[in-house]
């Protein structure tokens, strides 16, 4: 606390000590001192008690000399001293509340609303006493109040306003609070021109694509342009810094000026756009304009950095987990202080839930990147609505107090606060690893886009906009006026740059377009649609009873549950009699063996570590000290590791991270393991607007894994159906596998083709509940050795031929109709274990064995879900009719009693084991 205080009182100051220690005097015996030092600590509230206190515990006051003259008075000194803890208390509500008096809003039509706390009269001052000499702002100086007033208020309510004091560190407190009183901020007469360099090309480009192609959407940054000489500030920082790679996620505002300008891709690739010219190269179908990304390595004041930005959807924020997950796999791929930067949009970043979700990781292990730095571009309008219709806070940035992250607020036409903001946001980021928050505040020039008409909805402040003179223009003034710019020279500036640009233009109708999407480096091998063959995924039998062994042995001297015990004892015989490898064992066998051929693996979802249905228990934690322990990381041989994280309760946030993660590195294995599959929907918009369309959209590959606990068990209709019709709905172009394998070998398989195969494609399986315990369900160690591989249709071993009737299936139902069939029964039984691609050759050579039969398709799912629209068609296109046994449509995935379920279920059984009446 002393330190604190020193640091941060107006009593630090020699009076200061002197008081303390007549408190010191007083506390051990009040009538050690005068009465009206009594009088005056007896009305002093506890903080300011405590205050003295403290300082008093560390005072080394020594009395000065007295000097023959103007000794002050008892009186004096309780006077100075009582406001010196005015000047403490005013000080403190600056920092606290100063933000609300500060002047943010470009227009003038949002009036800072002040704070009552900020009122000299709520520290019960009056005028004379504001004129009264006391110690100063800083250290040793005497100041009046007043003076120290204005200073706290250029601090603190200028046209930059900081919350920082809710946050409970005050290391972190302190660390702002020094910036900001202390060290005042400069710009070098170079910097300043740099920067009006940047609002240059800032303002430029927009009113050169404005002037070439009129009312064509761009989605100006203009009114916010400062966003992009504080981009440049912030990457120029990282590459200074050596952070190795920067990722920024943005939506539409200013995308188009960040990546021409601060990406520096070629002008000519986007005028050429906007000239209808399509480039045939971002995928099958491509995306509009500002909705590109790319990778550039850039050299900013001669240091390197490669700079992304990603690929984005139209779906406001859902980017912002995806860039945390990618700058998590660049941290654990070699630049391990890569840098994350979100723009969002003031209306998206306090409506979009998904930022609660994604801030909510922001200092989770294992999800945690070292902080982000967050950039609201506040135009204080989102589309056609007021800011009162978009949220119920003051500000938008209000979610990111929820983590005790700083916000910086600053108004958008004062430059040079802009700069200050984004240096003081980075230095925090690096200092604290923490999220930061900016929040940009300054209007939209135009409409929504710029076809669009803003005076229907917003016809005051558009008013406004109509005469509101742009930040360049005003930096111009500014600059010039003070001699740091030449009128001629900011003249030349302006017009080297557009010389620039009208040379692009020039060039543009016979551009060429680059690839700006890697598939190279680590892409280089990974080849878009090639599935020709089914890689050999199997492993030396006597490594799969090593790495099974291992994983069966606990750690000496470690306090085991006795439950999992049994189990470890149960992998060992599995491992010794070489058969009966259940689901658990298959999969981690999957894993071991990759950990050691050097692959690391990632498994993120809620509870995983243990398994929602307490299966895989891949962390084993002893009883007595609570310590987990991983023993697939234990593995001899092993170059690789197996991080593993129970995820915060999130769907939406936690798959985009993984996407994220698996967008940056085709040779690590990324899981998303669901709770139950039927939660899967909370992240809809990552499944529809990433995973299944980003190769045709964008050409961007992505091996990210799905495991949807699948399949109706009397549970209810929530935690029965991960819904395989929606992605089997979405299979198209080759561009992702759905599968729902029904053994432990087809598991392991699966998830070791997902590195073995030459392509990355998202993999979604629905794997098991009840199947995870089945005693069918298990595999032999043949079935996943070397040799082996992943069948993507099973046959039936029992009736491999002239059967009279074909029930073809997928997933648990398997076991159900197997169970059932009796020996006398002429029924194959053949199970599609991958949806998509539809295995037709496979199980048109299958098919042929049995020419007279019956074929039917039997699924547990009500008729309008499950595989059976998918299935009919695939089938219709091999030329078979098949016939549906299942529940009828239903708008509900299951019903919610168990008896209801049981006998639903032994009628679909029945209907699908009974032969065709002939
Ligand atoms: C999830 C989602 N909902 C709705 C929209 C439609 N939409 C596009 S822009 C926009 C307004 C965004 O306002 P703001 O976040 O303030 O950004 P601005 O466009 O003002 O920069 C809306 C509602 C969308 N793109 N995404």
């Amino acid at each position: 606390m002393n330190k604190e205080i020193s640091d941060s009182s107006f009593l630090n100051a020699e009076n200061a000590l002197y008081v303390a220690d007549i408190f010191k005097r007083y506390v051990a015996n009040s009538t050690d001192v005068s009465p009206q030092w009594q009088s005056f600590f007896q009305q002093l509230n506890d903080t300011e008690k405590s205050v003295l206190l403290d300082l008093s515990r560390g005072s080394t006051y020594v009395k000065p000399k007295a000097s023959s003259s103007a000794k002050p008075s008892v009186t004096q000194d309780i006077k100075e001293t009582e406001l010196s803890l005015k000047a403490s208390t005013i000080a403190d509500a600056y920092r606290r509340w100063g933000h609300y008096a500060a002047t943010l809003d470009p227009l003038g039509l949002t009036l800072p609303k002040g704070h009552p706390g900020l009122n000299t009269k709520a520290h019960t001052v009056s005028e004379a006493d504001l004129d009264q000499p006391i110690q100063g702002f800083k250290l040793g100086r005497r100041d009046t109040l007043r003076g120290i007033i204005e200073q706290l208020s250029k601090v603190y309510c200028d046209k930059s306003a900081y919350e920082y004091m809710h946050i409970p560190n005050l290391d972190e407190t302190n660390w702002i609070k020094r910036r900001l009183e202390t060290a005042p901020f400069a710009l070098t007469e170079d910097d300043e021109i740099e920067v009006f360099e940047w609002l240059v090309k800032a303002e430029l480009f927009e009113h050169f694509l404005a002037k070439k192609f009129p009312g064509a959407k761009r989605f100006g940054i203009e009114g916010c342009d400062a966003l992009i000489p504080m981009l440049h500030d912030i990457l120029t920082r990282a590459a200074a810094d050596e952070l190795g790679n920067a990722v920024i996620g943005m939506a539409h505002r200013g995308r188009l000026n960040t990546l021409y300008n601060i990406m520096g891709r070629p002008y000519e690739e986007v005028f050429a756009k906007f000239m209808n010219k399509s480039p045939n190269h971002y995928g099958k179908m491509g995306d509009v304009k500002y909705h590109v990304g790319g990778s550039v390595d850039v050299m900013l004041h001669d240091k390197p950095l490669h700079v992304s930005l990603l690929y984005n959807p139209s779906h406001l924020e859902a980017i912002n987990p995806v860039v945390m997950g990618n700058v998590w796999a660049k941290q654990h791929d070699g630049t391990p202080n890569a840098l994350g930067i979100l723009v969002h949009g003031d209306a998206a970043f306090a409506g979009q839930g998904v930022n609660a979700e994604t801030l909510l990781m922001s200092q989770v292990n294992g999800y945690s990147v070292g902080g982000m730095i967050h950039i609201i571009t506040n135009n204080q309008v989102g589309f056609t609505a007021n800011p009162s219709e978009t949220r119920s806070t003051d500000y938008a940035s209000d979610l990111a107090k929820s983590v005790n992250a700083p916000v910086f607020h600053v108004n958008a036409d004062d430059i040079e606060s802009c700069i200050f903001v984004s240096w003081l946001a980075y230095s925090y980021r690096q200092e604290f690893k923490k999220d930061v928050i900016i929040d940009l505040v300054g209007y939209r020039r135009y409409g929504h886009n710029e076809g669009d008409e803003p005076n229907f909805t917003q016809p005051v402040m558009y008013g406004k906009i109509k005469s509101h003179k742009s930040v360049l223009n005003q930096y111009e003034q500014f600059l010039v006026e003070k001699k740091t710019l030449t009128q001629q020279h900011a003249n030349d500036i302006r017009k080297k740059y557009e010389s620039k640009l009208v040379a692009a233009y020039d060039r543009a109708a016979d551009w060429t377009f680059e690839n700006y999407t890697s598939h190279s480096g680590r892409w280089e091998k990974t080849h878009p649609n090639n599935h020709s063959q089914e890689p050999k995924t199997g492993v030396d039998e006597a490594l799969l009873k090593q790495i099974g062994t291992h994983l069966s042995t606990p750690p000496e001297n470690f306090d085991l549950n006795s439950k999992i015990a049994r189990q470890l004892a149960t992998r060992k015989q599995m491992m010794e009699s070489s058969s009966n490898i259940d689901w658990a064992t298959g999969e981690l066998l999957a894993y071991g063996s990759l950990l050691i051929e050097g692959t690391p693996v990632r498994i993120s979802g809620e509870d995983c570590i243990r398994g929602t249905f307490s299966h895989r228990h891949v962390g084993l934690y002893d009883q007595t000290t609570n310590d987990v322990t991983f023993l697939v990381n234990h593995l001899p041989n092993a170059t690789a590791q197996l991080s593993v994280y129970n995820s915060v309760l999130s769907e939406y946030a936690v798959m985009g991270f993984e996407y994220g993660t698996a967008l940056a590195n085709p040779n690590r294995l990324v899981i998303w393991e669901a709770q139950f599959g039927d939660f899967v929907n909370g992240a809809q918009i990552i499944i529809d607007q990433f995973i299944a369309s980003a190769e045709t959209k964008w050409d961007l590959y992505n091996g990210l894994v799905l495991l949807l606990p699948h399949g109706l068990e009397g549970q209810g209709p929530e935690h029965s159906s991960a819904r395989p019709e929606r992605f089997l709905q979405l299979c198209a172009d080759d561009n992702i596998q759905v599968a729902i394998p029904t053994t432990p070998a087809n598991m392991f398989h699966l998830l070791r083709r997902q590195i073995h195969s030459p392509n990355r494609k998202p993999l979604i399986v629905m794997t098991p509940k009840s199947l995870l315990r089945h005693k069918l369900a298990v595999s032999n160690i043949n079935d996943m050795s070397t040799g082996s591989k992943f069948q993507p249709v099973i046959n039936d071993s029992k009736v491999a031929m002239k059967a009279s009737k074909i029930v073809l299936c997928s997933g648990k139902i398997y076991y159900d109709l197997l169970e059932n069939r009796s020996s006398d029964q002429n029924i194959a039984l053949i199970r599609l274990e991958q949806l998509y691609p539809f295995p037709a050759q496979e199980l048109s050579t299958i098919i042929a064995q049995h020419p007279d039969a019956e074929i039917v398709w039997c699924q547990e799912e009500p008729k309008n879900m499950g595989a059976w629209t998918h299935v009919f068609f695939a089938l219709k296109d091999m030329g078979i009719d098949a016939n549906y046994v299942g529940r009828p449509s239903a708008g509900s995935p299951a019903t919610g009693y168990t008896s209801v379920h049981q006998a639903e279920q032994s009628a679909i059984i029945h209907a699908a084991l009974t032969p065709k009446r002939t």
